[in-house]
């Protein structure tokens, strides 16, 4: 090999070393970014993932919502069906109608994928709480809005709702702020515009009906524990009379009947009439007469019952009805609650009140 060419092959082997590694460190690159745009790709169908499990489970639970929705209004649908049937049974209204205790129409009641229950709790004999199936009529209750006349303070209805807080053990000083929030004066008593805007956070005394039972959270010296022991007994809705089929021994006194001509009439009406409804007054005209034959009347006794009847204080029939409705779906732990207030009238029922949760 002459000088030359040792000279061109020792210079074509140093060109070769550099070309080579040059390649390897293209491929690796290659590689890499391979890697980079994969792991890219992978986060992304990782997170699209994610997202439509988010979005498939949301899309679930606003179905079941809205199934749940239905089913309450399936269950207010039967409300108003018991309200209008029962129209046509009687003209009298007790808690033998099939809207007051009806676990068949509506305990566990089975629509579409579900099933409603319209009901409520009251205390039982041995002062444990027990449901019942079926509306609450609002005129077992004394209405609240009633405590002013055409603005101004009702002294009857004071002295009922005054005996009612006395029964409950409740400051009798409560009646008083009541008739303030609901008369048309804004300056005579203790509770009226002066000592609502004196408040740390001020607020105007309405001066005007209660639209519902929890704006009494506004008036001076109600509590919620107040307003718990008060609501199984007062009410916004219906005329102002009290229907003695349903009534409770509290409302009856607070009405000025002493306690043995209360638990006479709630022994009248729990005897056992068969299939029949035999223990329910029918008409005003028949209390009397019914009560004098299930147990002798005293003279005051009957006194009482006729002021309270001529005076326009006592009815036999119910307008208003509460129907707490609660809706469950097959297979899911998801609840709903509907509370509606329905008013029955002649040829139609009026929705009043309406509460979703
Ligand atoms: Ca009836
Ligand atoms: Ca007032």
């Amino acid at each position: 090999m002459t000088k030359a060419q040792r000279k061109q092959l020792s210079s074509s082997s140093k060109n070769y070393v550099p070309m080579c590694l040059c390649a390897y460190m293209q491929r690796g690159s290659i590689l890499i970014i391979t890697l980079w745009i994969l792991a890219i790709l992978s986060l992304l169908a990782i997170s699209f993932a994610h997202h439509t499990a988010v979005g498939i489970k949301l899309t679930k639970y606003h179905i079941s919502s809205l199934k749940n929705l239905y089913i309450c209004k399936a269950g207010i649908k039967r409300a108003c069906y018991e309200l209008n049937r029962d129209k046509e049974e009687n003209t009298y209204d007790s808690l033998n109608d099939s809207w007051s205790s009806n676990p068949e129409a509506f305990k566990n009641a089975g629509v579409g994928d579900g099933a409603f229950t319209v009901s409520y709790q009251i205390e039982d004999d041995n002062k444990d709480m027990t449901s019942v199936y079926g509306m609450i009529d609002e005129e077992r209750k004394i209405n609240i809005n009633k405590l002013a006349k055409n603005g101004v303070q009702d002294e009857i209805r004071l002295s009922q709702i005054k005996k009612l807080l006395e029964i409950l053990d409740i400051d009798t000083k409560i009646a008083d702020y009541i008739v303030d929030w609901l008369d048309s004066d804004t300056g005579v008593g203790n509770a009226e515009e002066d000592f609502y805007q004196g408040l740390s956070a001020p607020y105007h005394c309405k001066n005007d009906l209660i639209e519902c039972l929890e704006e009494m959270y506004l008036i001076r010296g109600i509590t919620a524990e107040i307003f718990k022991k008060l609501k199984p007994y007062i009410t916004v809705y219906g005329d102002g009379k009290i229907n003695i089929n349903t009534a409770g021994e509290e409302v009856f006194m607070s009405l000025g009947m002493d306690d043995t001509l209360a638990q006479q009439i709630l022994g009248y009406r729990s005897q056992d009439g068969g299939e029949e409804d035999l223990y329910s007054f029918k008409t005003i005209e028949s209390i009397i007469s019914n009560l004098n034959s299930y147990q002798p009347l005293m003279p005051t006794q009957v006194h009482i019952l006729t002021t309270l009847i001529e005076t326009g204080y006592l009815t036999v029939n119910s307008s208003v009805f509460t129907a707490n409705v609660t809706s469950v779906l097959n297979n899911s732990k998801l609840v709903k609650r509907v509370n509606v207030v329905l008013q029955r009238e002649e040829d139609n029922i009026k929705i009043k009140y309406w509460h979703e949760s």
